[in-house]
């Protein structure tokens, strides 16, 4: 005689109380082998209900999962990679960096955001690849709230679309975002934009107005260049060349905008700021070939600066 289908009911609710994750599936998993197998009637219901406790419980796993993704920080700035599955995210990624990350012609490859480090005129640039980020992100569809966290914490966004793609994708994406109230510096990739005509970038172009547009192709080294110096536009950051004695350092610093002679005395050294009396300038800065200036000169990007300690 099996246990009556009410009772049946009330035990398992019990066993289920306060089980969560694999302890819960094992538990729902256990609960299913004990049921009598009719196809119709109460026990019949009492399985779809345990499966569809199965299908919950895993899903919530997922999300518990996803709660707690976390980047560190590494290089001199964080750009996102963010747009729809499938553009070539992931590929750019290992154009760009050394990181091994698996790739492929379907949707969903990524699961989880990717960081890698990525050298732009000698300064370390963390790019992040953050898959998966669909509509209803920010009601936390496909974990969405967690991928907005990591977003969260960019300096400036990387939107891939390809163009030959339905430009509604990419606003999708971009809606989420601006419904997650991030506003950051960004630009729009059209990625594997070797496989598609040129009408179809002019159509890119013409679904986003006023947007920064770069043509790329992961088989094309100069887009891949212009890419890096867009990402270090989008950084806001000051790339300067530290001379001393006559000779300048190969690996600028990277300064925050704004920054002044001064600053670039301080990120040498803190004492080299306080006693400096001036410096020397090359570059975009400069009037002319080593100019001297003082100390609150401002810097831009790819000055040679050449700090005058006191005799
Ligand atoms: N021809 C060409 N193919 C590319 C290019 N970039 C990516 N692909 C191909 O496009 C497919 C998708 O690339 P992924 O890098 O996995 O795309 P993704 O955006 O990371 O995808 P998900 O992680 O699934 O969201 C792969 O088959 C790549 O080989 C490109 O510039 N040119
Ligand atoms: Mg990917």
């Amino acid at each position: 005689m099996p246990m009556p289908h009410r009772t049946f009911a009330e035990v398992a609710k019990r066993r289920l109380v306060g089980k969560e994750g694999s302890d819960r599936v094992a538990t729902i998993r256990a609960l299913l082998g004990e049921l009598p197998g009719y196809r119709n009637g109460p026990y019949a219901d009492l399985r779809k209900w345990l499966e569809g406790e199965l299908d919950r419980t895993r899903v919530r796993a997922k999300v518990v999962h996803r709660d707690s993704l976390q980047v560190r920080r590494e290089g001199a700035a964080q750009i996102a990679l963010v747009g729809p599955p499938n553009v070539g995210k992931s590929s750019l990624l290992q154009a760009l960096s050394q990181i091994q990350i698996k790739t492929g012609d379907f949707p969903f490859t990524t699961l989880r955001p990717v960081p890698a480090l990525t050298r732009i005129g000698g300064v370390l640039v963390q790019l992040v690849e953050i898959p998966g980020l669909i509509e209803g992100a920010t009601e936390d569809r496909g974990g969405g709230r967690a991928l907005l966290g990591v977003l969260r914490f960019a300096d400036a966004i990387v939107y891939c679309a390809r163009p030959s793609a339905d430009p509604e994708e990419l606003r999708a994406v971009m809606r989420e975002v601006e419904l997650a109230e991030i506003d950051l510096p960004h630009v729009i990739a059209a990625t594997r934009s070797d496989e598609s005509p040129a009408a179809a970038l002019d159509e890119l172009r013409a679904a986003f107005p006023g947007e920064r547009i770069l043509p790329i192709s992961i088989l094309d080294d100069a887009s891949l260049e212009s890419f890096r110096e867009a990402v270090w536009g989008l950084t806001g950051l000051i790339r300067v060349y530290l001379r001393t004695n006559g000779e300048t350092e190969p690996e600028p610093a990277a300064l925050p905008p704004g920054s002044t002679v001064a600053d670039v005395a301080d990120s040498i050294h803190h004492d080299l700021a306080a006693s400096f009396t001036g410096a020397r300038i090359w570059g975009p800065s400069a009037r002319f070939d080593g100019q001297k200036v003082g100390r609150d000169q401002p810097v831009q990007d790819g000055d040679t600066v050449e700090i005058l300690k006191p005799m």
